[in-house]
């Protein structure tokens, strides 16, 4: 039996830290395009990384809070003119698709956003380093870990600062589009501020049949949410006839079909 297996550092249920999450978070952060939504105040990446990283080094992995990340956020808070939000969920890919050749953004185009992208961290109690064999599930460890309450706290940022119109793009491929669960369901969508437009465009796979629509009793939860917080909705079905023809993704999921 290994050393690193007596240490318990394999014991939790998600992926572990992103091997080189440091240089990556430096290098993303040096190459990061200066747009106008890209931070508030002046760019430091050196002090950016350090208020990332000390933002859960050598912390319990299950304790996350929202504390933990003001430093950072303050540092390079996501600020986007109004009317071009673009928000998802379960459809990454695609809103970044929908997004990019109209000028809108999606949260990964912020400088944070763009930092965390696809990435995993966390560390270890009494420890400098990150813990590259395993860090907490949401469902089988605890819902406070690092990464999570970082997207949390982001997209929370995210949705209180737009303005104007937000366009939502959900999977009406999935039972329910709208899921009360996800970060747009728990976090976005509770969070817009009055006076918003929410614009849904509810995407379907073209391999499977739709089961959900702007009528099905997803998106109907999802307006009444909006309206008690006096959100303007609006829904539209089938996203893809307003996408150009494209070739099929890798996973062929969004392509259009021949
Ligand atoms: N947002 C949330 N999570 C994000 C994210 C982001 O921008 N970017 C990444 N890579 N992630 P999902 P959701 C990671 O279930 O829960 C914002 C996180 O690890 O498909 O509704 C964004 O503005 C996170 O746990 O969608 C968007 O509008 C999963 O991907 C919603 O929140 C979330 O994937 C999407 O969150």
């Amino acid at each position: 039996i290994h050393k690193w297996y007596h240490s318990g550092l394999n014991r939790w249920h998600g992926l572990g830290s992103t091997a080189d999450f440091q240089k990556i978070i430096q290098e993303r952060c040096d190459n990061y395009p200066q747009q106008i939504w890209s931070y508030s105040r002046s760019r430091n990446c050196q002090e950016i990384k350090q208020a990332f990283m000390s933002a859960f080094i050598s912390k319990d992995p299950c304790k996350a809070t929202k504390e933990d990340y003001r430093r950072l956020i303050d540092l390079a808070d996501p600020t986007v003119p109004c009317n071009k939000i673009v928000l998802w969920s379960k459809t990454k890919e695609l809103a970044r698709e929908y997004a990019k050749p109209r000028g809108l953004v999606t949260l990964e185009d912020t400088l944070l956003g763009s930092l965390a992208d696809d990435l995993h961290w966390c560390g270890e109690p009494g420890s400098p380093d990150l813990n590259t064999w395993s860090c907490p599930d949401w469902k089988k460890d605890c819902r406070t870990n690092y990464l999570t309450v970082f997207w949390e706290v982001l997209s929370k940022r995210f949705a209180e600062s737009a303005c104007g119109t937000v366009q939502v793009v959900l999977d009406g491929s999935l039972e329910n589009a709208f899921n009360e669960m996800s970060i747009f369901g728990r976090v976005e969508a509770p969070n817009l501020k009055p006076m918003v437009t929410l614009q849904a465009w509810l995407v379907h796979d073209p391999g499977k049949p739709p089961r959900d629509s702007c009528s099905g009793s997803s998106i109907t939860k999802l307006k009444s949410i909006l309206s008690e917080r006096n959100v303007r909705f609006i829904c539209r079905d089938n996203l893809r006839k307003f996408l150009k023809k494209r070739k099929p993704t890798l996973n062929g999921k969004y392509g259009v079909s021949p």
